[in-house]
């Protein structure tokens, strides 16, 4: 039996574009991935967002499943569309379904954490070229600064960006993410104006002096294994590693972009004029907590005429839904890294969890045995680093439903909740009832 602490924070995870639905509603409009995925090809199945989880008529019954389950905290995000639906105009519609959200969430004791970017930029703001333009970073903070306002007191946890990665570089560098483009000088400039836009609202939320709260950010991080103990294979692993974790955590924690990384990218990308001196000193500005999203590790060969010099191989465990390998000793290692290398600050798991083809019993139940084990396994790494002192007080399991996930819309399945999108029925998978036995212990066996 492994014991958490008795103020450990289990919650889970959602997103506002992947449950809300009712997107034209109380006078929100388009977010770049309405527009996104309305385009020919650039979803599984043309799927949208539309409807989702018709979360935004249904969060009533939706914080019951919570209760329910008897999380302690449950972590969202608020659509940027629906706070300012146009340039400087504040919708306080829109700002009035958080409200109620949270006061019901507080009603059932349940801890409110909410992300304040989680990816739906507002259409207005994308066609003014989105996070390259560096007014985008002044539009973000005018809708931080009214989250913080309007709610900031009551919300004990605020997440500045949910993966900035994936915003920029897998947005505007690799293009499966809205807005789709692909150019490695633009997914550099919208990353570095994410991170900036990050420092600039942990400044303002210091100067709001917002009582009783904290700020912080989360991170996609995935540690990068070489396929072999060649020098070539760990020169790979070493850019891999530069460039989706340390490309994020050496400016938030060390106050500089990696080096090498620099060198790297200087030949594909050209100068580096968009960064300033000081933006750095803003962007390490200390925060209060990290949040870590975890899904899997990378395996990486050397590769001579590729930007990283390496191509990802296939791990031998195994995978999920998603083809991605299951490997929870790697989050061991990242959690180790994280407080040897970067940070004692509290660590929180804001995202782990697992895709799975759920099948429906005839009696309508969903035995997802691999998902428990993914989480059970990865719960227990993770009591085995606070076992030896590390600083991890919470987890949030993606996800509380099965919902879009973004290019490959409703055909990958994520939730401990069923969802059934004809019927928007919910069912409670044998996770969800597992997680509750684990809540109420806290513990795993
Ligand atoms: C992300 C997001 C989530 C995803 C989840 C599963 O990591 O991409 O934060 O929105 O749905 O991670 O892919």
């Amino acid at each position: 039996m492994a014991n958490f602490p008795k103020d450990f924070l289990f919650g889970t995870a959602t997103s506002s574009y992947q449950i809300e639905g009712a997107v034209n509603e109380d006078g929100r409009t388009p977010s770049i991935w309405d527009t996104f995925s309305k385009i020919n090809g650039m979803t599984y199945n043309g799927d949208t967002g539309d409807i989702a989880c018709d979360h935004y008529h249904r969060y009533k019954e939706d914080i019951g499943i919570l209760k329910e389950i008897g999380v302690k905290a449950y972590r969202f995000s608020i659509a940027w569309p629906r706070i300012f639906p146009d340039r400087g105009k504040f919708n306080p519609k829109g700002m009035d379904f958080y409200k109620k959200l949270i006061e019901e969430l507080l009603k059932n004791d349940i801890t409110p954490v909410a992300t304040i970017y989680h990816w739906d930029l507002p259409q207005w703001a994308g066609d003014m070229d989105g996070w390259l333009n560096s007014e985008c970073i002044n539009w973000y903070l005018e809708y931080s600064s009214k989250l913080f306002e309007e709610i900031g007191d009551i919300i004990p946890m605020w997440i500045t960006h949910n993966e900035p990665w994936c915003a920029s570089i897998l947005s505007y560098g690799i293009g499966e993410h809205a807005p789709g483009h692909k150019d490695y000088r633009e997914a550099l400039i919208a990353a570095h104006h994410i991170l900036l836009s990050h420092g600039k609202a942990v400044k303002v939320f210091r100067d709001m002096n917002v009582k009783n709260s904290q700020i912080g950010i989360a991170l996609n991080l995935t540690p990068a294994y070489p396929a072999t103990e060649t020098k070539e294979d760990n020169l790979a692993a070493k850019y891999a590693d530069g460039f989706t974790n340390r490309w994020f955590l050496d400016p938030i924690f060390k106050g500089n972009y990696p080096i090498d990384m620099i060198e790297l990218f200087k030949k594909e990308i050209g100068e580096f004029d968009f960064i300033n001196e000081k933006d750095l000193s803003i962007i390490s500005q200390p925060i209060d907590f990290l949040g870590i999203n975890f899904y899997s590790r990378s395996i990486v060969k050397y590769k001579e005429d590729t930007l990283l010099k390496g191509v990802g191989v296939e791990g031998t465990g195994k995978k999920t839904d998603m083809g991605w390998e299951i490997s929870p000793e790697s989050l061991y290692d990242l959690l180790n890294r994280l407080k040897k290398e970067y940070t004692r600050i509290p660590l929180y798991i804001t995202e782990n969890g697992a895709a799975f083809k759920d099948i429906i019993t005839e009696d309508r139940r969903i035995h997802d045995q691999e998902r428990i084990e993914y989480i059970k396994e990865h719960l227990k790494v993770s009591n085995k680093f606070i076992k030896e002192g590390g600083n991890l007080k919470g987890y949030f399991l993606w996800s509380l439903l099965d919902n879009f996930e973004w290019a490959y819309g409703y055909s990958k399945r994520f939730g401990i909740v069923y969802v059934d999108f004809e019927t928007q029925k919910r069912i409670l998978k044998d996770s969800a009832i597992w997680y509750k036995e684990v809540i109420n212990k806290a513990a795993i066996d």
